[in-house]
């Protein structure tokens, strides 16, 4: 593996160990302030980011490359609302989709097509994340203010959410 290629995929190990490490701490504020549901979704987010990580640190290893565990800097502890979490957490998406795209574009200009071909994979899986975000921020503007929108929006997350997602992500 080429030693630029490499560097980038680390700097994605450590943007997927970051990502990971941000929903945790959001999962602990939801839990501390009464959002038991969105804790429960934050935290298999969580999880699932730190599965985007071990699958680079796995693949790099795989290719003769170094995979470097990174340090983490402590995230962001407390949120006003619901809507600045999934509001921080879509803004968070679309910057990885951009740093996923770079890599991709990085992998075609050094004719790497193994690691353009391992990157199709968070191609797709920013598309779903990305989407998601925007469809749960769409649905705390609807309901703004309303404390039974809140309770029933924070009961049903999982429900309404999680089975959508990609379950495959050690494939
Ligand atoms: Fe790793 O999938 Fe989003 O960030």
């Amino acid at each position: 593996m080429k030693k630029n290629i490499n560097q980038a995929l680390n700097e994605q190990i450590a943007l997927e160990a970051e990502s990971s490490h941000i929903y945790l701490s959001m999962a602990s504020w939801a839990e501390k302030t009464g959002y038991h549901g969105v804790a429960q979704f934050l935290y298999k987010h969580s999880d699932e980011e730190r599965l985007h990580m071990l699958k680079l640190i796995r693949f790099v290893n795989e290719r003769d490359g170094v995979a470097v565990i990174p340090a983490i800097k402590q995230p962001k502890e407390t949120y006003k609302n619901l809507l600045e979490v999934f509001q921080s957490i879509l803004e968070h998406e679309v910057y990885v989709t951009n740093e996923i795209n770079k890599l991709v574009e990085l992998s075609l200009k050094e004719k790497d097509f193994t690691t353009h071909h391992f990157l199709q994979w968070y191609v797709s899986e920013q598309l779903e994340e990305e989407a998601m975000a925007k469809q749960i921020n769409d649905k705390l503007k609807l309901i703004g203010n309303d404390k039974m929108g809140i309770y029933v929006f924070d009961r049903d997350i999982n429900s309404m959410f999680l089975d959508s997602e990609n379950t495959d992500t050690m494939k």
